[in-house]
């Protein structure tokens, strides 16, 4: 069992905190999730690397310091979810579980293999802590909204979080939904943006532009938290601050760049769909030592 691991069990009780990571303890777990992503598309040969290594901080406080949820019970009723509506970032998401005790880490290299249990795309069916199956986009928000509106139904405390990509959002599904969740006055949802800037083909200022990005989320009737994605207290704060807001949804847009930690993958829009050759594995691993 990891050190962090360990740890993260102990917050199944959120009154106990001693145990959770310090800022330098998550820093040091999102680089072992950077060279997980690394090594798995690698060794696969495929996979989404780009959109996986942007949002590393995003998913490190959060399964690490904000989630209640225990890896020994996956299926846990009370447990707060962690819903991935972007799925072709399936490798940081399996990276997070592994160092969380969900499944050994050594699974992590079996990536993309026919009868492993991680697919190139999110199967809620086969992998333990995967909460939808995910990878046709502009879905994870709208499925959010039903176990949000579940819990309120059945007086569970759970919260709910869904990571969205700033692509994702050209889909008008997820502007039904962000009206939804609003008009359901949800204030046990948030939704985190990756706003990496990029996405399959290109910026997202030339391909669809969403700017005003934070003004559409408030007039859909959201409070907006904005923050630096890669900055673990900035993210934890405003994880905190979202408990804080009464009958409304909160969204968190993350400030990131696509293939965060590794120079030649940083803005790179190769490596958006595209896995790091052998040499290129061995040169982003030096970079992350
Ligand atoms: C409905 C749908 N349309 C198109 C695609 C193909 N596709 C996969 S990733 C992607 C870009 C997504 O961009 P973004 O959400 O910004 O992801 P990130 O930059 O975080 O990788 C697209 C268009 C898809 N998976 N689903
Ligand atoms: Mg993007």
């Amino acid at each position: 069992m990891s050190e962090a691991s360990e740890v993260q069990k102990t917050n199944v009780d959120p009154a106990i905190e001693e145990g959770s990571l310090s800022v330098a303890q998550m820093v040091a777990v999102a680089k072992k999730l950077r060279r997980h992503i690394i090594t798995m598309t690698g060794k696969a040969g495929s996979g989404h690397p780009g959109g996986s290594l942007s949002a590393v901080e995003i998913v490190t406080a959060l399964y690490f310091k904000v989630l209640r949820h225990n890896p020994d019970d996956p299926r846990w009723p009370d447990r707060d979810r962690f819903i991935l509506s972007k799925g072709h970032a399936a490798p940081l998401l399996y990276a997070v579980l592994a160092e969380s005790d969900y499944f050994p880490v050594e699974e992590l290299l079996t990536l993309r293999q026919v009868d492993s249990c991680l697919q190139g795309h999110t199967d809620c069916r086969l992998t333990p802590g995967v909460e939808m199956s995910a990878g046709s986009l502009g879905q994870g928000l709208s499925f959010s909204i039903g176990v949000a509106l579940a819990g309120r139904l059945n007086a569970q405390s759970y919260r709910v979080y869904v990571l969205l990509g700033d692509g994702e959002s050209d889909e008008g599904q997820v502007w039904e939904a962000a009206m939804a969740a609003a008009h359901y006055k949800l204030d046990n949802l948030v939704a985190i943006v990756d706003n990496n800037g990029q996405q399959i083909d290109g910026w997202n200022r030339d391909v669809m532009n969403l700017d005003p990005f934070n003004k559409k989320w408030q007039a859909f009737g959201w409070h907006v938290i904005e923050v630096d994605g890669h900055d673990l207290n900035q993210l934890v704060n405003a994880f905190e601050q979202a408990k804080s807001i009464k009958a409304q949804p909160t969204v968190i847009i993350a400030h990131t760049t696509k293939g965060k930690g590794v120079s030649f993958m940083e803005n790179n829009l190769d490596f958006h769909g595209k896995a790091p050759n052998a040499a290129q594995v061995e040169m982003a691993l030096k970079e992350l030592e």
